[in-house]
Protein backbone atom coordinates (compact mmCIF):
# COMPACT_ATOMS: atom_id res chain seq x y z
CA UNK A 1 0.00 0.00 0.00
CA UNK A 2 2.88 2.75 1.05
CA UNK A 3 4.38 1.24 -2.03
CA UNK A 4 1.14 2.23 -4.46
CA UNK A 5 1.30 5.57 -2.58
CA UNK A 6 4.98 6.12 -3.21
CA UNK A 7 4.04 5.39 -7.06
CA UNK A 8 1.16 7.25 -7.26
CA UNK A 9 2.59 10.21 -5.93
CA UNK A 10 5.40 9.76 -8.12
CA UNK A 11 3.39 9.53 -11.21
CA UNK A 12 1.01 12.91 -10.00
CA UNK A 13 4.03 14.68 -9.73
CA UNK A 14 5.52 13.79 -13.04
CA UNK A 15 8.57 12.46 -11.83
CA UNK A 16 8.23 9.15 -13.15
CA UNK A 17 11.30 8.13 -14.74
CA UNK A 18 12.74 4.66 -15.91
CA UNK A 19 14.63 2.24 -13.64
CA UNK A 20 18.70 3.29 -14.92
CA UNK A 21 20.08 0.44 -16.40
CA UNK A 22 23.50 0.33 -14.61
CA UNK A 23 25.47 -1.69 -16.73
CA UNK A 24 23.58 -0.63 -19.91
CA UNK A 25 24.57 2.90 -20.02
CA UNK A 26 24.90 4.93 -22.55
CA UNK A 27 28.90 6.65 -23.34
CA UNK A 28 28.66 9.55 -22.19
CA UNK A 29 28.89 12.77 -24.22
CA UNK A 30 32.34 14.67 -23.25
CA UNK A 31 32.53 18.57 -22.20
CA UNK A 32 35.67 20.19 -22.99
CA UNK A 33 37.82 20.87 -19.77
CA UNK A 34 40.75 22.57 -19.18
CA UNK A 35 39.19 26.63 -20.47
CA UNK A 36 39.97 29.50 -18.86
CA UNK A 37 37.77 30.14 -15.65
CA UNK A 38 34.98 32.36 -16.49
CA UNK A 39 33.49 34.98 -13.98
CA UNK A 40 29.70 34.51 -13.60
CA UNK A 41 27.77 37.32 -15.44
CA UNK A 42 26.40 39.97 -13.12
CA UNK A 43 22.56 41.00 -13.12
CA UNK A 44 22.36 44.51 -14.07
CA UNK A 45 21.34 46.79 -12.15
CA UNK A 46 18.46 49.12 -13.64
CA UNK A 47 18.01 51.02 -10.61
CA UNK A 48 19.87 54.34 -10.72
CA UNK A 49 18.94 55.54 -7.39
CA UNK A 50 21.46 54.75 -4.68
CA UNK A 51 20.62 51.50 -2.24
CA UNK A 52 18.34 50.28 -4.75
CA UNK A 53 18.93 47.17 -6.84
CA UNK A 54 16.13 46.50 -9.63
CA UNK A 55 16.72 43.78 -12.21
CA UNK A 56 14.27 41.17 -14.18
CA UNK A 57 14.82 37.58 -14.24
CA UNK A 58 13.17 35.18 -16.86
CA UNK A 59 13.19 31.25 -16.66
CA UNK A 60 12.62 29.99 -20.08
CA UNK A 61 13.90 27.22 -22.41
CA UNK A 62 17.43 27.94 -23.33
CA UNK A 63 19.64 26.01 -26.11
CA UNK A 64 23.40 25.89 -24.84
CA UNK A 65 26.58 24.77 -26.36
CA UNK A 66 27.90 22.29 -23.65
CA UNK A 67 28.99 19.05 -24.47
CA UNK A 68 31.17 18.51 -27.36
CA UNK A 69 29.24 19.08 -30.73
CA UNK A 70 25.99 19.01 -29.30
CA UNK A 71 23.37 21.44 -28.30
CA UNK A 72 21.30 21.01 -25.02
CA UNK A 73 17.97 22.28 -23.60
CA UNK A 74 18.37 23.88 -20.48
CA UNK A 75 15.91 25.75 -18.24
CA UNK A 76 18.05 29.21 -17.75
CA UNK A 77 17.59 32.20 -16.41
CA UNK A 78 18.15 35.01 -18.15
CA UNK A 79 19.33 32.33 -20.86
CA UNK A 80 22.69 31.37 -19.21
CA UNK A 81 23.68 28.38 -16.70
CA UNK A 82 24.17 29.32 -13.99
CA UNK A 83 21.50 32.35 -13.75
CA UNK A 84 23.52 35.62 -13.63
CA UNK A 85 25.41 36.64 -10.40
CA UNK A 86 23.16 38.87 -8.09
CA UNK A 87 25.55 41.68 -5.93
CA UNK A 88 23.97 43.64 -3.85
CA UNK A 89 25.02 45.57 -0.62
CA UNK A 90 23.52 45.24 2.58
CA UNK A 91 21.01 47.73 3.58
CA UNK A 92 19.56 47.76 -0.39
CA UNK A 93 15.92 47.40 -1.49
CA UNK A 94 15.85 44.65 -3.71
CA UNK A 95 13.25 44.50 -6.88
CA UNK A 96 13.04 41.61 -9.38
CA UNK A 97 10.52 41.04 -11.74
CA UNK A 98 10.69 37.05 -12.73
CA UNK A 99 8.60 35.89 -15.70
CA UNK A 100 7.87 32.80 -15.95
CA UNK A 101 8.07 30.94 -19.25
CA UNK A 102 9.04 27.68 -18.44
CA UNK A 103 6.45 25.58 -20.60
CA UNK A 104 3.31 24.15 -18.65
CA UNK A 105 5.27 24.14 -14.92
CA UNK A 106 4.59 26.34 -12.05
CA UNK A 107 7.77 28.16 -10.50
CA UNK A 108 8.98 30.56 -7.85
CA UNK A 109 12.37 32.03 -6.73
CA UNK A 110 13.29 31.32 -3.17
CA UNK A 111 16.43 33.34 -1.65
CA UNK A 112 17.97 30.55 -0.34
CA UNK A 113 19.19 31.84 3.38
CA UNK A 114 18.05 35.62 2.83
CA UNK A 115 16.42 37.11 5.37
CA UNK A 116 13.36 38.41 3.27
CA UNK A 117 9.38 38.50 4.62
CA UNK A 118 7.84 35.10 4.09
CA UNK A 119 5.54 36.15 1.25
CA UNK A 120 8.51 37.47 -0.44
CA UNK A 121 10.66 34.27 -0.45
CA UNK A 122 8.96 32.18 -3.14
CA UNK A 123 7.24 29.26 -1.01
CA UNK A 124 5.08 27.01 -2.90
CA UNK A 125 2.26 28.00 -1.41
CA UNK A 126 2.77 31.43 -3.70
CA UNK A 127 3.52 29.58 -7.36
CA UNK A 128 3.59 31.59 -10.45
CA UNK A 129 1.92 29.94 -13.14
CA UNK A 130 3.91 29.36 -16.43
CA UNK A 131 3.53 32.95 -18.84
CA UNK A 132 3.15 34.67 -15.68
CA UNK A 133 5.08 37.64 -13.91
CA UNK A 134 5.62 38.17 -10.08
CA UNK A 135 7.85 40.95 -8.65
CA UNK A 136 9.50 39.72 -5.57
CA UNK A 137 10.55 43.05 -3.20
CA UNK A 138 13.02 43.07 0.07
CA UNK A 139 15.37 45.10 2.08
CA UNK A 140 18.85 43.61 2.64
CA UNK A 141 19.20 44.32 6.21
CA UNK A 142 21.99 45.81 7.80
CA UNK A 143 23.90 42.99 8.96
CA UNK A 144 23.17 40.71 6.27
CA UNK A 145 26.31 40.76 4.22
CA UNK A 146 27.10 37.07 2.97
CA UNK A 147 26.87 34.02 -0.45
CA UNK A 148 23.26 33.27 -0.72
CA UNK A 149 21.96 31.63 -3.65
CA UNK A 150 18.96 31.81 -5.48
CA UNK A 151 16.78 28.63 -7.13
CA UNK A 152 13.05 27.62 -7.62
CA UNK A 153 10.86 26.18 -4.87
CA UNK A 154 7.48 25.22 -5.95
CA UNK A 155 5.54 22.26 -5.40
CA UNK A 156 7.03 18.84 -6.13
CA UNK A 157 8.82 20.36 -9.05
CA UNK A 158 12.06 21.54 -7.47
CA UNK A 159 14.35 19.04 -8.16
CA UNK A 160 13.45 19.05 -11.51
CA UNK A 161 13.63 22.83 -12.37
CA UNK A 162 17.24 23.06 -10.56
CA UNK A 163 18.62 20.11 -12.26
CA UNK A 164 17.77 21.62 -15.63
CA UNK A 165 19.54 24.52 -15.17
CA UNK A 166 17.55 26.87 -12.63
CA UNK A 167 19.78 28.24 -9.85
CA UNK A 168 22.23 31.37 -9.01
CA UNK A 169 24.12 33.21 -6.55
CA UNK A 170 23.60 36.43 -4.80
CA UNK A 171 26.06 37.64 -3.11
CA UNK A 172 25.35 40.49 -0.11
CA UNK A 173 28.22 42.58 0.09
CA UNK A 174 29.17 44.78 3.38
CA UNK A 175 28.81 48.45 3.35
CA UNK A 176 32.63 48.35 4.65
CA UNK A 177 34.64 45.09 3.78
CA UNK A 178 37.02 44.25 6.37
CA UNK A 179 39.86 42.40 3.55
CA UNK A 180 42.10 43.69 2.06
CA UNK A 181 41.59 44.81 -1.42
CA UNK A 182 44.93 42.69 -2.27
CA UNK A 183 42.83 39.62 -2.55
CA UNK A 184 41.95 38.00 -5.74
CA UNK A 185 38.19 37.34 -5.91
CA UNK A 186 36.37 34.01 -6.70
CA UNK A 187 32.88 33.01 -7.04
CA UNK A 188 32.73 28.85 -7.47
CA UNK A 189 29.33 27.85 -8.25
CA UNK A 190 29.40 24.22 -8.36
CA UNK A 191 26.37 22.36 -10.04
CA UNK A 192 26.07 18.87 -11.49
CA UNK A 193 24.61 17.73 -14.69
CA UNK A 194 23.50 14.67 -16.88
CA UNK A 195 23.46 14.37 -20.19
CA UNK A 196 22.54 11.51 -22.37
CA UNK A 197 24.41 10.33 -25.39
CA UNK A 198 22.26 12.93 -27.70
CA UNK A 199 22.96 15.57 -24.87
CA UNK A 200 19.54 15.85 -23.44
CA UNK A 201 18.85 16.19 -20.01
CA UNK A 202 17.18 12.93 -18.62
CA UNK A 203 14.37 12.94 -16.36
CA UNK A 204 15.09 11.80 -12.62
CA UNK A 205 14.67 7.64 -12.29
CA UNK A 206 14.33 5.37 -9.37
CA UNK A 207 17.89 5.71 -8.15
CA UNK A 208 17.60 9.49 -8.15
CA UNK A 209 14.64 9.62 -6.44
CA UNK A 210 15.63 7.25 -3.44
CA UNK A 211 19.30 8.75 -3.29
CA UNK A 212 19.21 12.72 -4.70
CA UNK A 213 20.29 13.03 -8.23
CA UNK A 214 23.88 13.10 -8.99
CA UNK A 215 24.92 14.37 -12.28
CA UNK A 216 27.86 12.71 -14.18
CA UNK A 217 29.73 15.94 -15.12
CA UNK A 218 30.68 18.53 -12.03
CA UNK A 219 30.60 22.16 -13.12
CA UNK A 220 32.04 25.12 -11.57
CA UNK A 221 30.37 28.77 -13.22
CA UNK A 222 29.41 25.68 -15.90
CA UNK A 223 32.47 24.98 -16.69
CA UNK A 224 34.21 21.34 -16.38
CA UNK A 225 37.77 21.82 -14.66
CA UNK A 226 38.01 25.20 -16.00
CA UNK A 227 41.66 27.19 -15.11
CA UNK A 228 42.17 29.73 -12.74
CA UNK A 229 45.53 31.27 -13.45
CA UNK A 230 46.90 33.56 -10.79
CA UNK A 231 50.93 34.81 -10.04
CA UNK A 232 52.58 32.72 -7.35
CA UNK A 233 52.12 33.66 -3.87
CA UNK A 234 49.15 35.01 -4.72
CA UNK A 235 45.91 35.16 -1.94
CA UNK A 236 42.67 34.22 -3.19
CA UNK A 237 39.27 34.41 -1.60
CA UNK A 238 37.15 31.12 -2.94
CA UNK A 239 33.31 32.26 -2.27
CA UNK A 240 32.41 28.15 -3.17
CA UNK A 241 28.53 26.89 -3.60
CA UNK A 242 27.36 23.41 -3.56
CA UNK A 243 24.19 24.16 -5.84
CA UNK A 244 23.95 20.14 -6.35
CA UNK A 245 20.68 18.27 -6.11
CA UNK A 246 22.40 15.85 -4.38
CA UNK A 247 26.10 15.23 -4.22
CA UNK A 248 28.22 16.17 -1.08
CA UNK A 249 31.43 18.16 -1.45
CA UNK A 250 34.48 17.25 0.25
CA UNK A 251 36.72 20.22 -0.82
CA UNK A 252 40.15 20.22 -0.58
CA UNK A 253 43.10 22.35 -2.42
CA UNK A 254 46.11 19.40 -3.23
CA UNK A 255 49.24 20.48 -1.26
CA UNK A 256 47.26 23.96 0.37
CA UNK A 257 45.39 24.40 3.53
CA UNK A 258 42.38 26.60 3.59
CA UNK A 259 41.51 29.55 6.01
CA UNK A 260 37.58 29.99 6.77
CA UNK A 261 36.32 33.70 6.58
CA UNK A 262 32.63 32.58 5.89
CA UNK A 263 30.18 30.50 6.02
CA UNK A 264 26.34 30.31 4.86
CA UNK A 265 25.21 33.73 6.26
CA UNK A 266 28.39 35.48 5.61
CA UNK A 267 31.70 36.02 7.58
CA UNK A 268 32.74 34.05 10.70
CA UNK A 269 34.28 36.38 14.22
CA UNK A 270 37.96 35.75 13.59
CA UNK A 271 39.33 33.47 10.38
CA UNK A 272 39.85 29.72 10.90
CA UNK A 273 43.05 28.87 10.04
CA UNK A 274 44.67 25.41 8.87
CA UNK A 275 41.95 23.47 7.63
CA UNK A 276 42.97 20.33 5.14
CA UNK A 277 39.41 20.17 3.70
CA UNK A 278 35.65 21.64 4.06
CA UNK A 279 32.28 19.25 3.69
CA UNK A 280 29.62 20.96 1.70
CA UNK A 281 26.63 19.29 1.61
CA UNK A 282 24.16 20.27 -0.76
CA UNK A 283 23.49 23.97 -0.60
CA UNK A 284 25.67 25.52 1.90
CA UNK A 285 28.30 27.61 1.16
CA UNK A 286 31.50 28.46 2.38
CA UNK A 287 34.45 31.28 1.74
CA UNK A 288 37.76 30.16 2.07
CA UNK A 289 41.06 32.42 1.74
CA UNK A 290 44.35 30.49 -0.26
CA UNK A 291 47.44 31.49 -0.45
CA UNK A 292 49.17 29.98 -3.39
CA UNK A 293 52.83 28.84 -2.35
CA UNK A 294 54.80 30.52 -5.06
CA UNK A 295 56.34 27.66 -7.48
CA UNK A 296 55.62 29.21 -11.39
CA UNK A 297 54.80 26.36 -13.36
CA UNK A 298 52.92 24.58 -10.65
CA UNK A 299 49.53 23.45 -10.75
CA UNK A 300 47.34 23.33 -7.77
CA UNK A 301 43.35 21.33 -7.91
CA UNK A 302 40.46 22.13 -6.14
CA UNK A 303 39.16 18.51 -5.51
CA UNK A 304 36.39 17.04 -4.16
CA UNK A 305 37.64 13.79 -2.03
CA UNK A 306 35.21 10.60 -1.71
CA UNK A 307 32.51 10.77 0.79
CA UNK A 308 30.05 7.86 1.78
CA UNK A 309 26.84 9.83 2.55
CA UNK A 310 24.83 6.50 2.11
CA UNK A 311 22.79 5.07 -0.50
CA UNK A 312 20.00 3.37 -1.30
CA UNK A 313 19.83 0.24 -3.43
CA UNK A 314 22.17 0.09 -6.75
CA UNK A 315 23.23 2.49 -9.28
CA UNK A 316 25.84 4.08 -6.71
CA UNK A 317 28.28 6.41 -8.39
CA UNK A 318 32.36 5.52 -8.36
CA UNK A 319 33.37 6.89 -4.85
CA UNK A 320 36.33 9.02 -6.26
CA UNK A 321 38.45 11.93 -6.05
CA UNK A 322 37.53 14.82 -8.48
CA UNK A 323 39.08 17.55 -10.25
CA UNK A 324 37.02 20.82 -9.76
CA UNK A 325 38.91 23.53 -10.67
CA UNK A 326 42.71 23.58 -11.68
CA UNK A 327 44.65 26.59 -10.29
CA UNK A 328 47.76 27.51 -12.54
CA UNK A 329 50.45 29.40 -11.15
CA UNK A 330 52.26 32.28 -13.61
CA UNK A 331 54.07 34.96 -13.79
CA UNK A 332 56.53 36.92 -11.34
CA UNK A 333 55.97 36.56 -7.95
CA UNK A 334 54.00 38.25 -5.60
CA UNK A 335 53.72 38.89 -1.60
CA UNK A 336 50.99 37.33 0.02
CA UNK A 337 48.13 39.62 1.46
CA UNK A 338 47.38 39.97 4.93
CA UNK A 339 44.45 38.80 6.90
CA UNK A 340 42.66 40.98 9.27
CA UNK A 341 42.26 39.08 12.68
CA UNK A 342 38.89 40.11 13.51
CA UNK A 343 36.14 40.02 10.43
CA UNK A 344 32.82 40.56 12.35
CA UNK A 345 31.08 40.83 15.92
CA UNK A 346 28.43 37.52 15.78
CA UNK A 347 25.90 38.00 19.23
CA UNK A 348 25.40 34.57 20.16
CA UNK A 349 21.95 34.18 20.29
CA UNK A 350 20.72 33.64 24.10
CA UNK A 351 18.83 30.84 26.27
CA UNK A 352 16.88 29.40 23.83
CA UNK A 353 13.04 29.90 25.44
CA UNK A 354 11.99 26.93 23.88
CA UNK A 355 12.85 23.33 22.00
CA UNK A 356 11.92 21.69 18.99
CA UNK A 357 12.72 18.36 18.07
CA UNK A 358 12.35 17.08 14.58
CA UNK A 359 12.99 13.68 13.31
CA UNK A 360 14.13 12.16 9.76
CA UNK A 361 12.44 9.35 9.84
CA UNK A 362 13.15 5.52 7.75
CA UNK A 363 11.90 4.81 4.66
CA UNK A 364 9.03 2.17 5.66
CA UNK A 365 10.43 -1.45 3.74
CA UNK A 366 7.62 -3.41 2.50
CA UNK A 367 7.98 -7.34 1.58
CA UNK A 368 10.84 -7.29 -0.18
CA UNK A 369 10.99 -4.19 -1.72
CA UNK A 370 11.72 -0.47 -0.65
CA UNK A 371 8.18 2.19 -0.39
CA UNK A 372 10.20 5.28 -0.16
CA UNK A 373 8.84 7.11 2.40
CA UNK A 374 10.79 10.46 3.63
CA UNK A 375 9.36 12.06 6.50
CA UNK A 376 10.01 14.55 9.24
CA UNK A 377 8.29 13.48 12.19
CA UNK A 378 6.42 10.90 10.40
CA UNK A 379 4.69 13.03 8.13
CA UNK A 380 5.45 13.82 4.77
CA UNK A 381 4.34 17.80 3.61
CA UNK A 382 1.47 18.74 2.91
CA UNK A 383 0.54 21.92 2.01
CA UNK A 384 -1.90 24.34 3.96
CA UNK A 385 -0.90 22.35 7.33
CA UNK A 386 0.85 23.98 10.00
CA UNK A 387 3.49 21.27 11.41
CA UNK A 388 5.34 23.33 14.27
CA UNK A 389 4.50 27.23 15.03
CA UNK A 390 7.02 29.21 16.89
CA UNK A 391 6.82 33.26 18.70
CA UNK A 392 9.07 35.77 16.72
CA UNK A 393 11.75 36.73 18.40
CA UNK A 394 12.04 34.03 20.18
CA UNK A 395 15.51 32.37 20.35
CA UNK A 396 14.71 28.50 20.21
CA UNK A 397 16.99 25.02 20.43
CA UNK A 398 15.95 22.82 17.46
CA UNK A 399 17.75 19.69 17.64
CA UNK A 400 17.33 17.14 14.32
CA UNK A 401 17.40 14.19 14.83
CA UNK A 402 18.57 11.66 11.59
CA UNK A 403 17.11 7.72 11.88
CA UNK A 404 17.50 7.16 8.32
CA UNK A 405 20.80 5.46 6.42
CA UNK A 406 21.60 8.69 4.89
CA UNK A 407 22.88 11.80 5.52
CA UNK A 408 20.44 14.59 4.96
CA UNK A 409 20.99 18.71 4.65
CA UNK A 410 18.18 20.30 6.64
CA UNK A 411 17.60 23.77 5.47
CA UNK A 412 15.33 26.06 7.43
CA UNK A 413 13.70 29.32 5.75
CA UNK A 414 13.86 32.93 7.07
CA UNK A 415 17.06 33.47 9.65
CA UNK A 416 20.39 31.92 10.02
CA UNK A 417 20.81 29.54 12.81
CA UNK A 418 23.71 28.97 15.13
CA UNK A 419 25.10 25.23 15.52
CA UNK A 420 25.99 24.12 18.87
CA UNK A 421 26.98 20.84 18.97
CA UNK A 422 26.02 17.65 17.42
CA UNK A 423 25.88 14.26 19.15
CA UNK A 424 26.58 10.71 17.68
CA UNK A 425 26.64 7.62 19.06
CA UNK A 426 25.82 9.10 23.24
CA UNK A 427 29.46 11.34 21.77
CA UNK A 428 28.65 15.13 21.13
CA UNK A 429 31.11 17.43 19.74
CA UNK A 430 30.85 21.83 20.23
CA UNK A 431 30.63 23.70 17.25
CA UNK A 432 34.46 24.72 17.36
CA UNK A 433 33.29 28.52 16.33
CA UNK A 434 30.11 30.97 15.95
CA UNK A 435 28.63 30.35 12.87
CA UNK A 436 25.52 31.65 11.03
CA UNK A 437 24.27 28.54 9.05
CA UNK A 438 20.76 28.11 6.99
CA UNK A 439 21.59 24.75 5.85
CA UNK A 440 23.50 22.22 8.22
CA UNK A 441 24.39 18.38 7.01
CA UNK A 442 22.77 16.07 9.75
CA UNK A 443 24.70 12.80 9.16
CA UNK A 444 23.39 8.97 9.32
CA UNK A 445 22.87 8.72 13.15
CA UNK A 446 23.36 12.11 14.02
CA UNK A 447 21.75 14.90 16.14
CA UNK A 448 22.43 18.22 15.25
CA UNK A 449 21.40 20.86 17.59
CA UNK A 450 21.46 24.69 16.71
CA UNK A 451 20.05 27.82 18.53
CA UNK A 452 17.57 30.02 16.22
CA UNK A 453 15.33 33.13 16.37
CA UNK A 454 12.89 33.94 13.67
CA UNK A 455 12.17 37.68 13.02
CA UNK A 456 9.28 37.80 10.45
CA UNK A 457 5.70 36.54 10.90
CA UNK A 458 4.70 34.20 8.42
CA UNK A 459 5.10 30.65 6.83
CA UNK A 460 8.40 29.01 6.83
CA UNK A 461 9.44 26.21 5.25
CA UNK A 462 12.04 23.64 6.76
CA UNK A 463 12.95 20.66 4.68
CA UNK A 464 16.02 18.31 3.44
CA UNK A 465 17.96 20.36 0.86
CA UNK A 466 18.58 16.83 -1.73
CA UNK A 467 15.81 18.21 -3.72
CA UNK A 468 13.97 15.08 -4.66
CA UNK A 469 13.79 14.02 -0.78
CA UNK A 470 12.16 17.47 -0.84
CA UNK A 471 9.52 16.97 -3.55
CA UNK A 472 8.37 13.20 -2.04
CA UNK A 473 7.65 15.15 0.71
CA UNK A 474 10.45 16.06 3.46
CA UNK A 475 9.83 19.04 4.24
CA UNK A 476 7.29 21.08 7.11
CA UNK A 477 5.76 24.61 7.71
CA UNK A 478 6.67 26.52 10.49
CA UNK A 479 4.13 29.29 11.35
CA UNK A 480 5.82 32.26 12.90
CA UNK A 481 3.29 34.60 14.79
CU1 LIG B 1 17.20 13.97 2.31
Amino acid sequence: MQRRHFILSMLSAGLAGPLRSITGQAKPVTIRSGQPLRALPKLLNQSKAPGVFEASLTAAPARLAVGAGQQTEFWAYNGIIPGPLIEATAGDRVRILFENRIPGQVSTIHWHGMPVPAAEDGNPMNPVASGSRHVYEFVLPADSAGSYWYHPHPHRLSAEQVYRGLAGAFIVNPKTDPLPRDIHHITAFITDLRLSATGAIPVDDMVDLMNGREGDHLLVNGQRNPVLTVAPGSTCRFRLFNATNARYLRLAFEDHEMTLIGTDGGYVETPVLGLREILLAPAERADVIVTFRPGAGRTVALQTLPYERGWMGGGKPPSQTLSLLTVRLAGAPIEAAALPTKLRKIEELGTPGAIKRLEFDEPTKVGGGMAMQFLINGKTFQMGRVDLTTKAGQVELWEVVNRTDMDHPFHLHGTQFQVTERERNGSKTMAPYLAWKDTVNIATAETVRFKVRQDMKGLRMYHCHILEHEDQGMMGLLDVT
